[in-house]
């Protein structure tokens, strides 16, 4: 992609657009022609180029292997490219790792975050000297998460509202990411908005997450984990309609607000296990017959697990327009298909040093190395 700055279309930075969220941004973003798309992510375990072969052709998407927290070079592809708004979905992103090596959390999610924030603020001000009208125009977008806000008991729901009470190191990292984030509006001025959103679920997630773990496991017939008693809750959102929201944000969130997003999907871990274990039997029947649900098993459960997330969407709703589209049923039923069709695509991401073992039982050793790719 060639430097897009001749016209006023929107040109944004993607951050961690080839992990889970990342790649359903990129692609969805690309597909509706709403920008062009500047993807820089350091490619973790996590994150895996082959994601976005769909766009490996396509003029307005530009690829760059590197890391967030290396502000020179986010620093040169805001001028290089004249972006018009940074998406941060950039991230250490699992809980259960975050308890066996909270570093990387750490790294990323907090000096990361900071580094990206520099450089968006230099950029603004060299911007505000010789185009004001574009320094106005230019959106700093944080993708945060409903763990910020902790656990809740049987009622209620998060708002924007809601006091920040993270339990995990992972849920820590993202509140002090939101608090910077946060300052660099007040402080600086910089235009940011941040997004905190339930539990994602679709295609193209890294199996080391509840969904994908149990239909792989499924499919291998081996046991389904289900921490603890299984009665946590979570609030469960397809991918696609985050991203809407998402974009929805960028184009008409006010600058220095938060929005909540979620499903209105409340589900246990056992129901939705069941859900899945019921669009499996129907898609994929088990050999030797039966039902996936017999394969579920209880074990130790997630130390300081939170017990319950909701979200009340409904300032989103009103002011961006955010709707869910997609049913949990319709969006769990396309979810399962996408893993039946793309067994190659599991095969090649677990093949790595992560198998599906249990992780974030380290409470009482030492941490654990920083996650790498194998
Ligand atoms: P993911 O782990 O699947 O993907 C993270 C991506 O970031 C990977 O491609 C990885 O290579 C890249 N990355 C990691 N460190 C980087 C760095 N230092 N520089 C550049 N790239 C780096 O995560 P996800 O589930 O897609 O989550 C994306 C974002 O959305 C995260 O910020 C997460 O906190 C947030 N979020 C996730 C959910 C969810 O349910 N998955 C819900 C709410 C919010
Ligand atoms: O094997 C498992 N068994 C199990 O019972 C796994 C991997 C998870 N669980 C439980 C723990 C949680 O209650 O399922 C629930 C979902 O677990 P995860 O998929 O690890 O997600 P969660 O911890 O809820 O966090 C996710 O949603 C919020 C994302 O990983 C975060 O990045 C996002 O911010």
């Amino acid at each position: 992609m060639g430097p897009a700055g001749e016209s006023s279309e929107r040109v944004l930075l993607v951050t961690g657009g080839a992990g889970f969220i990342g790649t359903s941004f990129v692609l969805t973003t690309r597909a509706a022609d709403f920008a062009k798309v500047v993807t820089l992510d350091k490619l973790t375990y996590a994150g895996n180029l082959a994601n976005l072969a769909g766009v490996a052709h396509d003029a307005e998407h530009l690829f760059v292997e590197g890391d967030i927290a290396d502000r020179a070079l986010v620093a040169a592809l805001l001028a290089e490219h004249k972006v018009t708004a940074v998406v941060n979905f950039a991230a250490e992103s699992h809980v259960d790792r975050s308890i066996d090596a909270p570093g990387a959390f750490i790294q990323t999610n907090i000096v990361g975050t900071f580094e990206l924030l520099e450089a968006a603020r230099a950029y603004v001000a060299g911007l505000a000297a010789s185009d004001a009208d574009r320094a106005r125009a230019f959106r700093f977008l944080h993708v945060s998460t409903d763990e910020v806000f902790g656990s809740l008991g049987d009622t209620g729901a998060f708002t924007e509202a809601s006091p920040y009470a993270p339990n995990s190191p992972y849920a820590a990292s993202k509140a002090a990411a939101d608090h910077l984030v946060r300052a660099y509006h007040h402080t600086y001025g910089l235009a940011t908005v941040t997004t905190n959103c339930s539990n994602n679920y679709g295609p193209f997630q890294f199996p080391e997450k509840l969904l994908p773990l149990m239909i792989l496991n499924a499919l291998e017939d081996k046991p389904l984990p289900i921490y603890g008693d299984g009665l946590n809750v979570r609030d469960w959102l397809f991918v696609e309609d985050h991203c809407e929201a998402i974009r929805m944000a960028l184009t008409r969130g006010t600058p220095g607000e938060t929005y909540a997003i979620g499903g209105r999907s409340e589900r246990t871990n056992l129901e939705l296990v069941g859900l899945i274990c019921a669009l499996l039997d129907e898609l994929s029947p088990r050999h030797g017959g039966g039902s996936y649900r017999d394969l579920v098993h209880h074990v130790k459960d997630r130390p300081g697990h939170d017990r319950r997330y909701a979200i009340d969407p409904s300032r989103a709703e009103r002011e961006l327009g955010f709707r869910v589209t997609h049913s949990l049923e319709d969006g769990l039923r396309r979810t399962v298909a996408w893993y039946l069709a793309n067994r190659p695509w599991c095969a090649a991401i677990t093949s790595g040093n992560y198998r599906r073992e249990r992780l974030g039982l380290s409470v009482d050793g030492p941490a654990a190395p920083a996650t790498k790719k194998a």
